[in-house]
Parts: structure tokens; C-alpha cells; sequence
């Protein structure tokens, strides 16, 4: 076992103690961990790490472990030097090459294409805090696990690739030449999330920014602030302060709708707050977002946020009290025209505007929490998602500690995005007993939060006969809205069949339709049952799209998927070449003929949605 596993194991060991409860006693586990990562980070002073850092790609761990599989006393952590010519050190970071941070590894270099394993990163910087100031250093996300150090003293370890988290390095830092290592490994496990089997390409690297951040001793940590369920005539949330010893005076201030309150914590830094504030409900129609500020002492953050609720009422999602139906399309995490993992504002954009060029209300961010970017820029509603994919280690207790601490760092991440208003914590897992266990523990922790968001899933169906199509996986009834993958047309079947089907759901809950979709390679010509073809692609959609529309209780759809990507179970030469062929637009931004076929849909389903 190397040192950064044991130290991931020994980690996980004591998190199992607060997640292998005995069965039934689920709503009496503790709530999962705090997240490690400081909400607000923009709004502080710091510096960012982003740009080029230096990298030892290294597939043995020779830099963690010796010939014997022994923990070195002296690895790459330590970013040493020779002292003189007759030192022997076999590694130097200052002469090898670098990468970009944010970046994933594979699409930076043709050698690392499908490199999974350990690639150390290194860089150098300055700083020094003001006197009596805390530093942390925050990094955006590390795929798959990180294990940190700061002049060669280890920080700790990270697992999960898409959610932030952050070390105190207070008293540890240099004015001047600090070195910080990070050994990022995505090597793929069947006990991890996602696990071993996956239908996209896992990324590895320091994939989002990386920040040092000061704050004064006693600063806000985290907040929740957003509309009253029942009143959309009242703020209210929580602050949870870091460093207070005492009762603590916290005002928070909106200042274009000239309302604030203040509040004082309780010893252990937390209070709640409501108060009255008159503010225009965000919507994607109307998207207003407002300066929220929290002052705490010295302690000064803003964020801009949008107020709105979300709710269900039997069969209706309801945004700001009234019935919406989602007009979506599905996402992964990857740059249109430049592949690899989107990591810019300018990424989150492009996709975003090809969503609204659909006519989209509606965006599935799949299959795992995407960049903050999204999030933000998204004046759209999003489904937010963990990677709890497909089949993983249900029954051991490391890997729901992992699923739960993912899903922890996600909701608070993104607590105050108005636009997330759907959890979603798995899809297409196989039902069994463990499985639902599993995932009623992560419903329950996303309900725990208390942001009032809807809690879903994508969930699978079966036949009850050859007509009758059926959704009656237990876990639906632990959901607010019940997420459903089919793919008649396309793995099942042929796209005429979509008009024979008749659809039951057990429970009387919303339904969306979170995939349907078949192959297509752009400029790939056949007729509509030509496999692969524009034309079999957009009769498809026609016949998905007319069967979807009679679901009794439909209320969404986010068909399978924007843009062509890249997933190494599609390996078919000349059509799919390493690539899922399934998007509206290829990867280089060419439009498939499906593309417009759902736009027309949305255009009418914008004046006259389908309801039953
Ligand atoms: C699914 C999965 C999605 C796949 C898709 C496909 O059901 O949820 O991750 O990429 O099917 O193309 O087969």
C-alpha cells in the first residue's frame, strides 16, 4: 500500500464509522462532513495559481514509493536539489516539461491521450499575508485523487475529481519561493466513483483553478441565502462563520432590494436568519441576480445571486409557484471545438448558447458536478449530478463515504446558484437492495441540506409486456421528480416502435425523460434505417419526441446529448473513432440534422407543453 492510499485509507476508515450505521438507522447517521472548501473565494484576496506547472508523469509511483514498495523518506514532494555535483537526485522539477492548469492531461500532450495513472505537479509563488491573516490554498477540482504538500510537509489527500476542496496553510508558508507539489492520479478503481465502467473519458489533472486565499481570522465560511419556500417575501438562509470563538455579529445586506438584517452566531459560529426582502423572482425568462454581501468584523464577501423557489405539486415541477415544464438537453463536461474538459467561462458559454439556440429552458449537467463556470453562467435551470454511475461497490461503506462527501461538496459549492434546482444522486444503477440503501442515504443528506432543491435520478425501466413499458424502481419513491433513460429506437428495437408503447409510472411524482438519443456522425448520409446516418438520428428524435409526449406526468426532457464525445467504448472506425456519436453537434460544432428537429419541438412545446 503506498502512503498516499493508506493515508486515503485511514481517512476513509474513520468517515466509515459515520457511514456504515446499521440498517433502518439511516435518518439517525450523522450529517456527512463539512466540506473543506471556503465558499466566496472570488470575492477574497489571494492570488491564482492557474497557468503552466511543471509535471513528472509517473506511471510506477516512483516518486511516492522505493524499489521495495516502501514509503520514501524523500520523494518528489520534495522538490529537492542537488547541494552539490555529487548528489544523486533523479528528478527535477524546474527542467521538466509543463502543463496547464486548469487543464485535463490527456488532450494537453498526444502521449497521455489515455494516460491513467500518477503525474506530479509542481510550481513555485509567492506570498506573504498580512499579520495575523489565514491562508488557504483552494483547488477547483483534481481528477481523480490529490495528495498535497507545501515545502515538502504533506497537506493532505482528496478524492473525487469534480468537487473543491482546500488546505489550511497558515505559519506554513515562505514570503518568498514556496514549492507546491500535487500528485494527481486518475487511475480507475472498482471501489471509487465512478468506478471501473464508464461510457465517456474519465479526464486526469488539476482540471479547474487553483487559488491561495487569505482571510482574516475570523471569516464567513460558508452561507446559504435564498427565498422563503412559502413567502416570496422573505430571505432567509445561514452563516456559518470559521475562527469564532464567541458569539459573533454577521450582517447581511442586499442592497438593491435595501434589505439587510444582522444576526449573531452561537458559539459555534452558525446562525440562521430570515427577513423581509422585496425581490424580483429569477426565472430563465427574467435571470436577475443580486449583490448579497456578509460582514463579519473585518470579514467582507459578496456574491450575486438569484431568488427563486422550486417545488413539486402531485404531477408539476413548480418554479416561483408556477407549472414548468423543462424543455432540456444533456451535457458532458467537455469543450466544443477544442475537446478535453471545459475549464473557461467562455466553455461554459459556448455550450450554453447552442442549449438556448435549442430553445432550452433546461440543462442536465451528466454524469458528475460540472465546473462552477457552468453553474454561474447557466440562465438556465440544471440538473446537477454525482458520479454514482452505473454499477459500483454498493456494499462498501468507503465508497458511500466517497459518494456522500462528493455529494456534500457539490451542494455546497453551489448552494446559491439559483439555476441548480435538481440533485441528482445516481444513474442507471442496477436496483437491488444495497443499491437503494445506498441511494437513499445521499437522498436523505441532499434533503438534509435544507436548500429546498428537488432531489432526482435517472432510473431505468422494464417491460411488463410487449407494449407496456414500466417505471417502478423503488427508489422513485424516495424522489421529488422521477428521472427516466430509455432508449427505444436505438438499443432497443427500432425508432418505429417509439408509436407502440404505452408508459406506466407507480408513482404519482413528475417524470423527465433524462435520455433518449441514437448515434449519428455528422455528414453521415442513409436513409431514416440507415444505422450511424443524420436522416436514422432525426426520425428518431421525431418518433421519441411524439412517444415522450403521451409519458402520463412528463414534465422534462434532456435528451442524450449536446455534443459528440469522447468515451473509449466507441471504438466502430470512420463512424465513432474513440467518440460517442449521440450529440445534436459534433465536437467541431457542426450541426446534425436531429438539431433542428428538437429545436422545432421546443419551439412548439414553448407555446403549448405536453401535459398529462
Ligand atoms: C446511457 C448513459 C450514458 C451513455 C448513453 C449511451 O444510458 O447514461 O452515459 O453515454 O447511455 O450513449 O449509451
Amino acid at each position: 500500500m503506498t502512503m498516499a492510499s493508506a493515508a486515503a485509507r485511514a481517512m476513509f476508515a474513520a468517515m466509515a464509522l459515520v457511514a456504515a450505521a446499521p440498517a433502518g438507522a439511516r435518518a439517525a447517521t450523522a450529517p456527512p462532513p463539512a466540506a473543506t472548501a471556503l465558499a466566496f473565494t472570488d470575492a477574497r484576496a489571494g492570488i491564482s495559481l492557474d497557468g503552466p506547472w511543471h509535471v513528472i508523469v509517473d506511471p510506477y509511483e516512483n516518486g511516492l514509493i522505493d524499489y521495495r514498495s516502501q514509503p520514501r523518506a524523500h520523494g518528489y514532494f520534495d522538490d529537492a536539489k542537488p547541494k552539490d555535483r555529487s548528489e544523486l537526485i533523479e528528478y527535477d522539477f524546474a527542467r521538466s516539461p509543463t502543463l496547464a492548469v486548469p487543464g485535463d492531461w490527456n488532450t494537453q500532450r498526444p502521449d497521455l491521450l489515455y494516460y491513467e495513472g500518477t503525474i506530479w505537479y509542481q510550481r513555485r509563488f509567492d506570498f506573504a499575508p498580512r499579520a495575523g491573516n489565514r491562508v488557504f490554498v483552494q483547488f477547483g477540482a483534481a481528477a481523480q485523487r490529490a495528495t498535497v504538500w507545501l515545502n515538502g510537509k504533506r497537506l493532505g489527500d482528496h478524492e473525487g475529481g469534480f468537487t473543491p476542496f482546500a488546505f489550511e496553510v497558515t505559519g506554513r508558508l515562505v514570503p518568498r519561493g514556496n514549492s507546491i507539489v500535487v500528485k494527481v492520479d486518475n487511475t480507475r478503481r472498482a471501489d471509487a466513483l465512478p468506478a471501473l465502467n464508464t461510457d465517456w473519458w474519465n479526464y486526469g489533472g488539476l482540471t479547474r483553478g487553483v487559488r491561495v486565499v487569505e482571510t482574516p481570522p475570523v471569516f464567513v465560511r460558508d452561507a446559504l441565502v435564498q427565498l422563503g419556500p412559502d413567502d416570496a417575501g422573505q430571505v432567509r438562509g445561514f452563516v456559518r462563520l470559521d475562527g469564532a470563538r464567541a458569539a459573533t455579529r454577521v450582517t447581511i445586506d442586499i442592497p438593491e432590494a435595501r434589505a439587510t438584517i444582522t444576526v449573531t452566531t452561537d458559539g459555534a459560529g452558525h446562525a440562521r436568519f430570515a427577513f423581509p426582502a422585496r425581490v424580483a423572482p429569477w426565472s430563465p425568462a427574467s435571470p436577475r441576480l443580486y449583490e448579497v454581501t456578509f460582514r463579519a468584523g473585518v470579514d467582507h464577501v459578496r456574491d450575486r445571486v438569484g431568488f427563486r423557489t422550486v417545488g413539486v405539486r402531485g404531477r408539476d415541477i413548480l418554479l416561483n409557484g408556477k407549472p414548468m415544464f423543462l424543455r432540456g438537453i444533456s451535457l458532458h463536461e467537455e469543450a466544443l471545438g477544442r475537446g478535453g474538459r471545459a475549464t473557461t467561462r467562455a466553455d461554459a458559454e459556448a455550450l450554453l448558447g447552442l442549449a438556448k439556440e435549442l430553445g432550452c429552458n433546461f440543462v442536465r449537467l451528466a454524469h458528475y458536478p460540472h465546473g462552477d463556470e457552468m453553474t454561474r453562467a447557466a440562465e438556465l435551470l440544471v440538473w446537477s449530478e454525482i458520479p454514482v454511475y452505473w454499477t459500483i461497490a454498493w456494499s462498501n461503506p468507503d465508497t458511500l463515504a466517497s459518494a456522500r462527501r462528493q455529494l456534500t461538496e457539490e451542494l455546497a459549492r453551489d448552494r446559491n446558484r439559483a439555476s441548480v434546482i435538481l440533485w441528482s444522486v445516481g444513474n442507471e444503477t442496477p436496483v437491488s437492495e444495497p443499491r437503494t440503501r445506498f441511494l437513499r442515504t445521499l437522498v436523505d443528506d441532499a434533503r438534509a441540506a435544507g436548500d429546498g432543491r428537488l432531489v432526482t435520478a435517472a432510473l431505468e425501466h422494464h417491460y411488463v409486456d410487449a407494449r407496456t413499458v414500466m417505471l417502478d424502481d423503488p427508489l422513485g419513491a424516495a424522489l421529488d421528480v422521477v428521472g427516466l433513460n430509455e432508449y427505444v429506437g436505438w438499443y432497443d428495437g427500432l425508432p418505429a416502435k417509439c408509436a407502440t408503447l404505452s408508459w406506466r409510472c407507480a408513482y404519482d411524482k413528475p417524470i423527465v425523460v433524462s435520455e433518449f438519443g441514437a448515434d449519428a456522425k455528422a455528414g453521415h448520409h442513409g436513409d431514416a434505417l440507415t444505422r450511424f446516418s443524420e436522416e436514422f438520428q432525426a426520425d428518431l428524435y421525431r418518433q421519441q419526441l411524439a412517444m415522450v409526449a403521451r409519458i402520463p406526468g412528463l414534465r422534462g426532457v434532456s435528451p442524450w446529448i449536446l455534443v459528440d464525445f469522447r468515451s473509449p467504448r466507441r471504438p466502430l472506425p470512420g463512424i465513432q473513432d474513440g467518440w460517442n456519436r449521440k450529440g445534436l453537434v459534433a465536437e467541431d460544432g457542426t450541426k446534425k440534422q436531429a438539431f433542428e428537429v428538437l429545436r422545432d419541438a421546443y419551439r412548439a412545446w414553448a407555446a403549448s407543453p405536453p401535459s398529462r
